[in-house]
């Protein structure tokens, strides 16, 4: 029978595996030598931690259309690192000012801010250099097309837009709605990313290809929506960072509008969305 704990184990397995040989200065130098502080901080935020749900996502999107678990690899690497950027550019004092990521430290105070901007723009910079390499995939036509998802998903549009969204909406006055967009794309969209970049590996058809994009956004919603139900009822130690923060923050979220109960409603309904997505 498969095993989706093993799927998950394993692929955390080799993307902390493949993480760790990547970020070292022969693999990350360019007309000088690697900067060696930055690269202990972006080891320090990328190595020992997460759940690697991108890359996993990545990799299963992928073997949809039967392509190996390593030869999805340096794709989720990628999107990881994407993730791992944002997060730690996330805890700096000028956005959530958090001092615990995985349990651990974050950038910031095991280093300073200084290195942790620029550990996160590495992080950052690197992941495009992961995905136009030919071992990503040997076709150029589907390199450009995880660089051009991978861009989209994390910037403006996507990620990057969604958190300047949170950040505006702190101030007040956002409707349901509104926090459903600010949602899709600081979370949702990399998500998005991860899912539609396994199947461009496949090389999907179009039609499978908006059936897993619709997929990949009901399941970016209930992810969301699990970790705003987890900051309220979770403790700090089973999380490995600060908890309560949205609340205390006078963030609103899904909780917030309608309550614990109407949001784990909420969680059921868009679950049994994304799973009827994947019909075709
Ligand atoms: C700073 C450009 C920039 C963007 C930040 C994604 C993001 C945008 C901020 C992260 C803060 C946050 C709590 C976002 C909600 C999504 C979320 C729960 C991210 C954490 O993802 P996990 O649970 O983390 O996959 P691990 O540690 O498992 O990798």
């Amino acid at each position: 029978m498969y095993d989706f704990s093993a799927d998950i184990a394993d692929c955390a397995q080799a993307v902390e595996a493949a993480l760790d040989a990547y970020l070292v200065p022969d693999r990350l130098s360019g007309p000088g030598p690697a900067a060696i502080r930055i690269i202990d901080a972006m080891r320090h935020g990328s190595l020992k931690g997460g759940k690697r749900l991108r890359p996993l996502l990545v990799r299963q999107a992928a073997a949809v259309f039967g392509v190996a678990p390593g030869q999805a690899l340096t794709a989720g690497l990628a999107v990881e690192a994407i993730h791992c950027y944002s997060l730690i550019h996330d805890d700096l004092p000028a956005m959530d000012d958090d001092d615990l990521r995985r349990g651990r430290p974050t950038v910031h105070k095991a280093f300073d801010e200084a290195t942790a901007i620029l550990a996160g723009d590495a992080l950052l910079t690197h992941a495009f250099a992961l995905l136009a390499d030919p071992a990503c995939h040997p076709d150029p036509s589907v390199r450009i097309g995880l660089v051009t998802e991978l861009a989209l998903g994390s910037g403006v549009g996507g990620m990057v837009g969604g958190q300047m969204r949170d950040i505006e909406g702190e101030a007040g006055g956002f409707s349901g709605n509104d926090i459903a967009i600010m949602q899709a794309m600081k979370t949702g969209a990399l998500i998005r990313a991860s899912v539609r970049m396994g199947a461009l590996l496949g090389k999907a058809d179009p039609e499978a290809l908006a059936a897993l994009t619709l997929y990949a956004e009901a399941a970016g919603r209930a992810f969301q929506l699990a970790d705003d139900i987890l900051d309220v009822v979770a403790t700090p130690e089973a999380m490995g960072k600060a908890t309560g923060k949205d609340a205390a923050m006078g963030k609103q979220t899904r909780v917030s509008q309608l309550g614990l109960d109407g949001a784990r409603a909420e969680l059921d309904a868009t679950i049994a969305e994304a799973i009827a997505a994947l019909t075709p």
